[in-house]
């Protein structure tokens, strides 16, 4: 067994990978910028992009003044985004090395997947704890609708509730369908005009962090799509009269 005393001082300091998963237009690119204005002052830390053709996430968050643009980087995935955050993550682990490496000791890189569908998610070889981003805009049902980062990822982000009655949205309803579908894990309905609900963000990363680096928080695979029905008891009768769990191998998961 490994002496705990000697391996304390690098485990404190230990990097917490953090993923941003979610539909594109959501608000990944937001959610990091508004976690780099409130924790850089307390935490080091660097952020790592993913975009299919372009760097414009990276671009709009260096643009943010955020952080120090070197501490920002883009990876061109040239693929789906799934594909580069669960099926070949090389191009993302090698930049958060370079990142943990140049800027040592760092607390938080936060990688931020290309928007996709609902079903993508990033390998827990690359990352250590995962965010799923949706919005109200997306409609008040997405959150019942399932799949692997709706269901298990470590934070569901139901964000935009500042929208909701402009889309006639429940965003409470929504939270609670969230959490329904979750068996308990955590859900925060977040905007960034709402500084309790920035706070608490602020808060779940840095308990998620404090875990991380206590050896207590375990990274978890979401894992192929959660089990969701679609039986006659769907109250809002768009049933499909199945009710079993799809396992769509993570190759096909994509659109
Ligand atoms: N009203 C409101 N708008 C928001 C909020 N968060 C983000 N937005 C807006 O939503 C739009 C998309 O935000 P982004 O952060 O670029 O979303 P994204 O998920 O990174 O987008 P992709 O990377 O293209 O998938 C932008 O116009 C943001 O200003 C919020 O809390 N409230
Ligand atoms: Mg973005």
């Amino acid at each position: 067994m490994p002496d705990q005393s000697t391996a304390s001082e690098s485990e404190t300091r230990r990097t917490l990978r953090l993923g941003v998963a979610g539909p594109v237009g959501t608000g990944k690119s937001s959610l990091i910028a508004t976690l780099c204005r409130e924790l850089s002052g307390e935490l080091s830390m660097a952020v790592v992009t993913n975009d299919i053709y372009t760097d414009e996430d990276a671009r709009f968050l260096r643009s943010a003044g955020v952080l120090p643009t070197e501490r920002i980087h883009a990876v061109e995935t040239g693929a789906c985004p799934h594909t580069a955050i669960r099926d070949d993550i090389t191009a993302n682990l090698d930049a958060v090395e370079d990142m943990e490496e140049e800027f040592a000791p760092l607390d938080l890189v936060l990688v931020e997947s290309g928007g996709d569908n609902l079903t993508a998610t990033f390998s827990p070889a690359l990352i250590d704890a995962q965010i799923f981003c949706l919005d109200v805009a997306g409609g008040g049902d997405v959150a019942r609708k399932g799949g692997p980062g709706i269901g298990r990822a470590d934070l569901l982000v139901v964000n935009k509730v500042d929208l909701a009655p402009y889309v006639n949205v429940d965003a409470e309803r929504m939270v609670a369908d969230a959490a329904k579908a979750r068996d308990g894990r955590a859900v925060l309905g977040l905007s960034q005009h709402d500084p309790a609900s920035v706070a608490q963000l602020c808060d779940w990363v840095r308990t998620v962090l404090n875990a991380h680096r206590s050896g207590e928080h375990i990274p978890q695979d979401p894992g192929p799509m959660a089990p969701h029905s679609h039986g006659p008891e769907d109250e809002h009768g768009h049933g499909h009269g199945h009710d079993h769990e799809h396992d769509h191998a993570p190759e096909h998961a994509h659109t």
